[in-house]
């Protein structure tokens, strides 16, 4: 019985995660969930993400996996300790990682954040940078707008890249030297946001340092997968699973299944 690494989001975002897990771990199962019917979490209050993300991790414990990964930096924000509280097995979000990668690349110590409204709400991506280094000059900012364009497929088109150098012009003044992507959707606007800040500012994304960490907790629990064998990924989403599968597989550039899931409660949407 070989146990996976579950990794959840609110949609497909978290692809990117699971994309590098598989990378970076290729011997390792990846059970997946995507709320896609309820997508997105960024503007939702913060109770009702932690209902959600309960509700997703409930269904994914009966697969018995090592490790919860929780992939959407919304959900990570507002659920991480509540849900490190109720289960057995290490809690994973994206948050800590990210804020570790900045920490690694600042020198002038002014740290920029963004991310869903959420997000930074929460303060967690300050909480995180500061616990580790109280010295950090850390500005936040919600971008909104950001999520819709990339879900629209407009991240390329010039009215979009625009909007990304309007909405982020405050930063610029700021003199940061280093900018953490706080959201799954925002490496897609990476050419925009690099334009908006100009070439002495690093962009981090944390998918890459989500799936470091992850390997690092497994061998130091014993408990990397040993299988010679080649993984069988399974992916759950709650909306249409002809959509996900068909964004899924052109993320992942492989063949996957999809099982739809129809949640026995009513829920809120
Ligand atoms: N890419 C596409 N459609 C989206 C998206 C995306 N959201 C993020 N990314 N959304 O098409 C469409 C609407 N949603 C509603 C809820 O169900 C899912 C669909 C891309 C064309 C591929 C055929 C971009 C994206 C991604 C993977 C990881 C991260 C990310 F595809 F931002
Ligand atoms: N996955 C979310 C995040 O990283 C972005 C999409 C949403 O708002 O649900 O914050």
């Amino acid at each position: 019985m070989q146990h996976a690494i579950a990794i959840l989001d609110s949609g497909v975002g978290g692809l990117t995660v699971a994309k590098e897990v598989m990378r970076q771990l290729p011997r390792e199962k990846v059970v997946y969930f995507g709320d896609t019917a309820r997508t997105p979490y960024g503007p939702r209050p913060a109770e009702q993400v932690i209902q959600f993300t309960r509700q997703i991790v409930d269904y994914l414990l009966q697969y018995k996996p090592k490790m919860i990964v929780i992939a959407c930096n919304t959900a990570t924000a507002v659920a991480l300790e509540d849900i490190r509280s109720r289960v057995s097995v290490p809690v994973v979000g994206v948050i800590h990682p990210g804020a570790r990668a900045a920490i690694k690349t600042t020198r002038s110590g002014r740290v920029g954040v963004i991310g869903t409204e959420g997000t930074i709400r929460s303060g967690a991506y300050e909480t995180a940078l500061r616990e580790i280094s109280p010295q950090l000059q850390v500005v936040s900012m919600a971008c909104p707008s950001f999520v819709p364009i990339v879900e629209q497929g407009r991240y390329e088109d010039d009215i979009a890249r625009e909007e990304v150098k309007h909405v982020l012009r405050p930063f610029r003044e700021e003199h940061l030297d280093c900018l953490i992507l706080g959201c799954t959707h925002y490496p897609y606007l990476t050419g925009a946001i690099r334009e908006a800040m100009g070439p002495s500012v690093a962009l981090i994304s944390s998918a890459d340092e989500t799936a470091r960490e992850i390997s690092t907790i497994l061998y130091h629990n014993g408990q990397l997968a040993q299988s010679n064998q080649e993984p069988v990924h399974q992916f759950f989403c709650s909306g249409d699973p002809h959509l996900f599968r068909s964004i899924a597989q052109s993320w992942l550039k492989e063949e996957i299944q999809v099982t739809p899931v129809v949640w026995r409660v009513p829920t809120i949407s």
